[in-house]
């Protein structure tokens, strides 16, 4: 009785008392490291990632957005919708309306990024919080008239050092206090186009590098104070599969380049007729059995792909492994962009901080997932998107979850229980109410039990 009475009172003491921590705002870093596909975590060593899953939780697949490249997945990260509602469809775009081209070197026109709101944004608009990037794609964009209060300017040749360094600085020592930060780095992508995945020796030599990244990554935020506090996310946008030379489909074995202009080429060609939409289709149509042929009217709606201007009238999606090319010899060695419901596309997440439990794994949420996970974290409303914020609740400290295979499991256990006791109560009930001549009334034992006293 007494310790019970303890018990409640030191629970009310801690749950209303010592408020503290809740005052801080949250802040979270979100990494991302390019083209890092799920698997690796399984075929390859990691320490220093595996440190940081142990203290943390880790989700070994996030299904991504189609198309699988990296432009349009980092920018469904951070806003959550699917690329035809925030309207970077590929790394490479053209607008028929107004005749704008965007491309990975040329991104800066806020046009293309405008139909959607990236978490920074609405991360500086709350009072008194600002957000900074050291690289992420947006980022050096002023996109609503907004760029993160600190950011760089894209550039492949600043080291990830320079990166941590000027990150973990702008989250030190700003004021209003920096809660949202990103950082980029270009491998294990750049290594897994040259080598591709299946190139063991250098592939291991690569995520070698990468896992001692993660390391210092770790080691400066211990040693500046701020890996108790700060939330970190680290994820990808897509992951790599094996090309080879004798896996291409040559358009131009099937059609004249000049009835069409191509947009984008591989392993998803975005392909704009110049005069007649059918001829060119039926062209397309027979060209190569590894490879889909879609009007844009018959884009499957799994992928979320159709409802935007910058959707070209008719698009070609490669079968996983096989390259489009235009008469040319096989590109690169490894390759992403194909369907999102290959599990080669799909990248992983790891976190950690005082948001998230320790050492728990989840098999699976999408990338879109993210975004309303984040706005939690951070106290933002998040504007309108295709992410489901129950998907990531078990990663939560502060959310109530209860998995699928954990729900059945307590059902049927209840269940046996409740038969068990039925069944009982029936054996019972029928020896009582057999006639016992001889029976009488049992003394009642005194009930005081001297060990709860
Ligand atoms: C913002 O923060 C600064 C410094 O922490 C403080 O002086 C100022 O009053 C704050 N402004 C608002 C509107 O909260
Ligand atoms: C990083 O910070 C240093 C010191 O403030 C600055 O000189 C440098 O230009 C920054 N790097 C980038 C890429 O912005
Ligand atoms: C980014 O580049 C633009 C144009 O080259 C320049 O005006 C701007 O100062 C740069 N911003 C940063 C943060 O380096
Ligand atoms: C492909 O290119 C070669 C020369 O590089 C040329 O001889 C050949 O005709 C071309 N084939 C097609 C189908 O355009
Ligand atoms: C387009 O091509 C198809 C098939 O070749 C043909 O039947 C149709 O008449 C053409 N349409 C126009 C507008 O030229
Ligand atoms: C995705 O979210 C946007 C914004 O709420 C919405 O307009 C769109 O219809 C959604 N897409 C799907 C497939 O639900
Ligand atoms: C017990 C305690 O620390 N209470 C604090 C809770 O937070 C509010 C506002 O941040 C403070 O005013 C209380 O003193
Ligand atoms: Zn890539």
């Amino acid at each position: 009785m007494k310790l019970l009475v303890i018990l409640i009172f030191s629970g009310l003491i801690t749950c209303c008392g010592g408020n503290s921590s809740h005052s801080l705002p949250s802040k979270l870093l979100l990494v991302s490291f390019d083209g890092f596909r799920a698997d690796y975590l399984q075929n390859y060593e990691f320490p220093h990632l595996q440190n940081f899953i142990k203290e943390g939780v880790l989700v070994e697949h996030v299904k991504n957005v189609f198309i699988t490249k990296t432009f349009p997945n980092h920018y469904s990260i951070v806003t959550g919708l699917y690329e035809e509602s925030h309207g970077i469809v590929a790394n490479s775009m053209y607008d028929v309306i107004t005749k704008k081209h965007f491309s990975d070197f040329d991104d800066k026109d806020p046009f293309w990024w405008n139909e959607a709101v990236p978490i920074w944004v609405t991360n500086q608009l709350q009072e008194n919080r600002s957000s900074a990037a050291a690289m992420w794609p947006g980022t050096d964009v002023p996109i609503h008239n907004t760029t993160p209060s600190y950011f760089m300017n894209y550039s492949s040749s600043v080291s990830f050092e320079e990166r941590l360094n000027n990150i973990t600085m702008w989250l030190m020592n700003s004021n209003p206090p920096v809660t949202f930060a990103t950082l980029y780095w270009e491998e294990p992508d750049a290594s897994g186009h040259k080598y591709g995945p299946e190139d063991k020796e250098n592939m291991y030599r690569v995520l070698k590098e990468v896992d001692d990244l993660i390391g210092e990554l770790v080691h400066k935020l211990k040693v500046l104070g701020l890996w108790e506090n700060l939330n970190v996310i680290i994820t990808s946008d897509h992951g790599m599969t094996q090309c080879s030379k004798d896996k291409l489909i040559n358009l131009d074995l099937c059609i004249d380049r000049s009835s069409y202009t191509l947009v984008d080429l591989t392993p998803v060609a975005a392909v704009l007729p110049k005069i007649n939409t059918t001829e060119v289709y039926n062209k397309l149509k027979v060209c190569n059995p590894h490879m889909n042929v879609y009007l844009k009217e018959d884009i499957p709606a799994r992928f979320h792909y159709q409802h935007n201007d910058r959707i070209q009238p008719i698009i070609l999606v490669a079968d996983e492994g096989w390259t489009i090319v235009l008469n040319k010899s096989l590109p690169k060695l490894g390759d992403h962009g194909y369907d999102n419901s290959l599990s080669s596309m799909h990248p992983f997440l790891a976190a950690h901080g005082p948001a998230f439990h320790k050492g728990y794994k989840h098999s699976t949420i999408n990338s879109v997932d993210i975004y309303p996970m984040m706005c939690h974290i951070l106290g933002l409303k998040p504007h309108p998107n295709n992410g489901t914020f129950g998907h990531t609740k078990c990663l939560l400290v502060d959310q109530w979850c209860i998995n699928l295979p954990e729900a059945i499991g307590i059902v049927i256990g209840a269940l046996l229980v409740l038969t068990t006791l039925t069944c009982l109560i029936i054996i019972m009930q029928n020896r009582l109410s057999v006639p016992r001549p001889f029976s009488r009334l049992q003394l009642q034992e005194d009930d005081d039990d001297p060990l709860i006293e």
